[in-house]
């Protein structure tokens, strides 16, 4: 039963249970309505809500979005709660989110445990707090605080939510029994019914400046989403106008946001996140192995932040490095980064030096005799991974997972120079790799079941979403950044200019632009990787010559406070570089490119169907496991907007059928074999599927 009403003497208990999160599908909505009805009715005095199973309820059902909407709606629940004539109090534990929370609004009283969280992360799935949450929580906490918590989306814990006012006791203990002790407690006291809709808004708490600048600074921090812009909106509804009239607006507001391409796109993700890390050939008998310890072999800048990620989830590592001077450097930038965080108020004192204490430093292999798990973050060349790997094989016991980071490299050869293939698998981070969450594990021919559903279980653990990728050059993530790179140097070449480019990629919702990106990085990176390649390896020459030509002129990017723009030594602003548009106009020259001027659109399309004709391939050659895994991927390693929904979601977005004919139009103005339309792509849009029905057909 969802939803179930129980009189206990002078109590009545409203008790949901819906797993896993007791999401309020439309039965618990109709249960709920149907447990109002019957405490209105019965002799009690004070009615309970708690929730079974690990949390209060986590929201409205997001698989309902989308579809058409069916009665009781959340509000209607939450005015009948609302209405009710004797205190009703919401009981928390877990997290009271979205809807959830909404709900727990329209109790009059709320009490939790020290350990629960609350909080209204609608905006994360392009949404705004639909049920009232605009109206009710800038009514209690005052505007200020509302609008943070529901254009951050961030969950508050028990403590803050009861400095704030969001609660009025919490408890350690059985929820429950404490929930019915402070509602006897609230009888007893005759405590009334307290309607959050009864308060008002002091007018003078935000005036119409203080909401530009607030709007001001969400154009910034959420550049491109609608979502935030509403939720101000509303609140500025709430402020003028009656609590009915504002509810009214919100839901005109929420149902916007239900249907726009943002919030699709977000919801995507949300599933898509909770997907990748599900590998459907591993059979369900497969344990992962026991990982209590981690190695970590180079202490630069990977290998510290890699460190950094498992020191964070409590995991022991020890920090290999084949110098005393890198190791040391190693962890005094691990210390510099934990001191940063201390000085953010992102962690206490006592958590940085509680992390920082887990890492412990080595220069010696044989101190990796016992560690569950090692990771290789050296230098990207096959011949010193190779080295590395085989000492591995000697000093790691049986058992152990022999994982390697490289981004480029085969990790089939890497796994051939041990003795035991099948405990070797790729481990890819993305820098900064205490900060980026994906986590590419590389699964190689020999690399077990067992060892790919430790590497998923690990990945999860320490709070990364891990993706699933075959064996091929860049895997997925860097194997489709390689035809985007190519675009930005080709339209340089043919006449944009680099500040164009990021501004076109910017405004579409990118992080960065993609020259931008390669200054960050620095220029001299993918230079001495051309170095290593021969001339038919590195592909068209006008892909690379400008990039190349700087790198000579020591224009590193950033580090160098010159790559493709000039950087201020003081401020590192950047600015357009005269001398970079030269070199790009003598590269062309070189290489016979008449330039031209190219319009956005041109650029737009350019470097997004590069990154989806090659996401088409490579889950055609099962690279990927599924187009969404492509999409979690760009999303969270790449800076693709998450509002868009990722490469492949963009696509299906913009129809299979205009994708490709703007692909065919590419391959037939240039004759790039690059462009040609990749086989899958070509193959649904003849038979009129969407990405959707292909991973139906192929599980
Ligand atoms: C909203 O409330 C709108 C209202 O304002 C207005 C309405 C009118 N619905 O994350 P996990 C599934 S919008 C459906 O792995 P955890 C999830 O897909 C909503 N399903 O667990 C997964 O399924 P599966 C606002 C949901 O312990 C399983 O539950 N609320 C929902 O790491 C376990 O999830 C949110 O945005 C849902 N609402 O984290 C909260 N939530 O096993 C979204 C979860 O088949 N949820 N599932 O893959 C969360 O943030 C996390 O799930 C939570 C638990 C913190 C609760």
């Amino acid at each position: 039963m969802l939803v179930s009403f129980q009189q206990l003497d002078d109590l009545g208990v409203i008790r949901i249970d819906n797993p896993p999160v007791n999401a309020l599908s439309q039965g618990v909505r109709e249960g709920i309505c149907d447990a109002v009805k019957l405490a209105q009715g019965d002799g009690t005095k004070a009615i309970v809500v708690v929730c079974e199973g690990r949390t209060f309820i986590a929201g409205a059902d997001i698989n309902e979005f989308g579809k058409p909407m069916q009665e009781p709606t959340l509000p209607q629940v939450n005015t009948a709660l609302e209405s009710l004539t004797k205190p009703v109090i919401a009981a928390i534990h877990g997290t009271a989110l979205g809807g959830g929370f909404e709900l727990a609004l329209s109790c009059h009283y709320r009490c939790a445990l020290t350990s629960a969280s609350v909080g209204l992360p609608e905006v994360t799935l392009g949404l705004l707090p639909g049920a009232g949450g605009t109206q009710r929580l800038p009514r209690l906490i005052g505007v200020k605080a509302a609008l943070d918590m529901m254009t951050t989306g961030k969950k508050i814990n028990a403590t803050e939510a009861l400095d704030l006012g969001v609660l009025d006791r919490v408890f350690d203990g059985d929820l429950t029994r404490c929930a019915m002790e402070y509602a006897r407690e609230l009888i007893t006291e005759g405590a009334r019914p307290r309607q959050i809709r009864d308060l008002s808004i002091p007018n003078d708490s935000f005036d119409k400046d203080s909401f530009e600048s607030y709007r001001g600074q969400l154009n910034k921090r959420k550049r491109g989403q609608e979502a935030p812009q509403k939720i101000v909106s509303c609140v500025e509804a709430a402020m003028g106008m009656p609590f009915k009239e504002g509810l009214a607006f919100e839901r005109s507001r929420f149902m916007e946001c239900v249907k726009s391409e943002q919030s699709a796109a977000l919801r995507h993700i949300f599933f898509a996140e909770r997907q990748a890390p599900r590998v459907p050939g591993i059979d369900k008998s497969v344990t992962p192995r026991v990982v209590q310890r981690i190695g970590i072999i180079g202490a630069g800048t990977m290998g510290g932040g890699i460190a950094m990620s498992f020191a964070n989830a409590g995991i022991p590592v020890t920090l290999l490095d084949s110098s005393e001077e890198g190791l040391e450097k190693g962890i005094a930038l691990i210390g510099k980064n934990y001191g940063v965080s201390v000085s953010k108020g992102k962690l206490s004192e006592h958590q940085a030096m509680e992390r920082e204490a887990l890492i412990t430093g080595a220069v010696d292999y044989g101190k990796l005799a016992d560690v569950d798990l090692v990771i290789e973050a050296v230098f990207e060349s096959m011949d010193v991974k190779r080295q590395v790997f085989s000492r591995l094989d000697e000093v790691c016991k049986q058992g152990a997972i022999l994982a390697t980071n490289t981004s480029y490299l085969d990790v089939n050869e890497i796994a051939a120079s041990t003795s035991r293939p099948q405990d070797v698998v790729g481990l890819h981070f993305f820098s900064p790799a205490n900060v980026m969450r994906l986590l590419e594990v590389v699964k190689a021919e020999s690399t077990s079941d067992e060892v790919v559903a430790t590497a998923m279980a690990l990945g999860k653990r320490i709070g990364k979403v891990p993706v699933l990728a075959g064996v091929c050059y860049g895997f997925i993530g860097n194997r489709m950044l390689r035809q985007y790179a190519r675009e930005a140097q080709l339209c340089m070449i043919e006449g944009a200019e680099p500040a164009q480019i990021d501004s076109v990629l910017m405004n579409f919702g990118m992080a960065m632009g993609p020259l931008s990106v390669g200054d960050l990085a620095g220029l001299d990176i993918g230079y001495k990787a051309r170095q290593a390649l021969t001339e038919k390896q590195k592909g068209d020459p006008r892909s690379y010559c400008i990039a190349d030509a700087l790198v000579e002129l020591g224009r590193l990017g950033q580090k160098a406070e010159a790559g493709y723009y000039k950087y201020d030594p003081e401020t590192r602003a950047r600015s357009t570089d005269p001398v970079v548009l030269d070199v790009i106009r003598e590269q062309a020259r070189k290489y016979g490119v008449q330039r031209r001027a190219l319009s956005d659109e041109e650029i737009l399309n350019r470097h997004l169907l590069a990154l989806i004709n090659e996401g088409f391939r490579i889950l055609d050659e099962g690279i990927a496991q599924r187009a969404g895994d492509i999409d979690v991927v760009y999303v969270h390693g790449y800076g693709f907007p998450a509002y868009r929904g990722g490469p492949m979601f963009y696509a299906g977005q913009r129809g299979l059928v205009n994708v490709l004919k703007e692909i065919e139009r590419l391959y037939e103005d240039t004759g790039e074999p690059y462009w040609a339309p990749a086989t899958l792509l070509k193959k649904l849009v003849a038979e009129d599927l969407t990405l959707n029905d292909w991973i139906g057909v192929n599980g």
